[in-house]
């Protein structure tokens, strides 16, 4: 199996959050600052948009040093309110977790995220995907994201900083030697500083040359445990997975149509094998669900979906297919539109693995 691993972040989160609630900071330099309330300007600056940051401003940086890169520049010292940031936050999250099979949030503005079925393993729908995702994140929210997609959390991790802001680079697996070689240790996960210094004192900078580097040096250097990840990371080779951040809510399928089309019938029987391979999770895992969503991929690449909710919770094959059926049509009368991709899923899980039969929810 070639997994598709995907890390998405935020650009320049704070400070773009503030610009998506006062527009008219777009074309300003912004500073969001934490303010120590010690005298009028004593603090650090939290983050800062790309205008501000072409003049020197950067995260950790004191505020009077920030204020005099930027003197004379109009720029804007907002200061940094959690709560504003955190709502924006959740509603990304959810937008991205409708388009993974898993998402597993590592910070207020990034998350891994896992494609493999979501793509049937293919890194051109990875890329649909991806850019699906940023479409809809920017339609919602305003906001721009960069996302990395590659075979382990490592390069995803590396790929998304690669190119920012707005940024989507995608590491075909054949190509993960030769994109993480150049690049300097410190750019893998868990190579801080110190552990930097250390390698660099037997001569490796290079990621590609901690990969041919000889494994017993590395494990001298830094311990069997750390040297066997590192080394694994460098050659592409680490198998971590993304563990979903919240208790599994949902599943998902979704398929790339063999020609766009609006027919919400024949999109139905190219979805249907989907719909039975999740009616088959859902039983082995001891699932039913309460809401049934259509995702309808258009050519343009925006999403749209359509939902049901279920008094009593549905499983079987039979009528998981004839709501998705239903489902499609509407959405298909409903956007007027070419579909190229269809899915399919399943939300609002109630457990029944205690139950004596599933007759009950038939
Ligand atoms: P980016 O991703 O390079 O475009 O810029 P940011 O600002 O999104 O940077 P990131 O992803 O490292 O951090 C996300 C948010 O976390 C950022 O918008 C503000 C906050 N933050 C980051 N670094 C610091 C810091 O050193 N101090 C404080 N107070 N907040 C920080
Ligand atoms: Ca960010
Ligand atoms: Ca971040």
């Amino acid at each position: 199996m070639v997994r598709v691993v995907g890390h998405i972040d935020v650009d320049y989160f704070f400070a773009q959050v503030e610009e998506v609630l006062n527009p008219a900071l777009k074309t300003k330099p912004v500073v969001v600052c934490v303010y120590s309330g010690r005298s009028q300007s004593s603090g650090v600056v939290s983050t800062a948009n790309y205008l501000a940051r072409s003049f020197g401003v950067s995260s950790g940086m004191s505020i009077s040093a920030a204020q005099k890169r930027l003197s004379g520049k109009d720029a804007e010292f907002i200061p940094m309110k959690q709560e504003k940031y955190k709502p924006f936050s959740e509603r990304v999250m959810q937008i991205v977790r409708e388009h993974v099979d898993a998402l597993e949030q590592t910070g207020i503005d990034e998350a891994f995220f896992d494609i493999t079925r979501f793509c049937n393993e293919d890194y051109g729908s990875a890329r649909i995907t991806a850019v699906g995702i940023k479409n809809r994140i920017r339609q919602a929210e305003g906001l721009t994201v960069s996302i990395g997609i590659g075979k382990t959390k490592s390069v995803a991790k590396i790929a998304s900083a690669f190119t920012k802001p707005d940024g989507l680079t995608i590491i075909e697996p054949s190509k993960t030697v030769d994109f993480l070689g150049p690049l300097p240790v410190a750019k893998l996960y868990g190579v801080g500083p110190k552990t930097a210094s250390l390698l660099e004192s037997i001569g490796i900078r290079t990621i590609g040359e901690l990969a041919t580097s000889n494994i017993d040096d590395i494990t001298h250097l830094l311990g069997r445990k750390l040297a066997s990840r590192l080394h694994d990371a460098a050659n592409g080779a680490d198998d971590e997975l993304v563990v979903e951040s919240q208790k599994v809510a949902q599943f998902s399928r979704i398929i790339t149509l063999k020609k766009d089309t609006s027919s919400a019938e024949e999109a139905y029987l190219e979805l249907l094998p989907a719909v039975k391979e999740l009616a088959a999770r859902m039983d082995s895992e001891g699932y039913a669900c309460r809401t049934l969503t259509v995702i309808g991929v258009l050519s343009n690449l925006s999403v749209r979906t359509k939902s049901r909710s279920f008094e009593t919770p549905i499983n079987t094959p039979l009528v998981l297919s004839e709501q998705t059926l239903v489902l499609l049509s509407a959405l298909s009368e409903s956007v007027q539109a070419e579909f190229r991709r269809v899915g399919v899923r399943v939300s609002d899980l109630v457990d029944i693995k205690g139950q004596a039969s599933l007759n009950q929810y038939l």
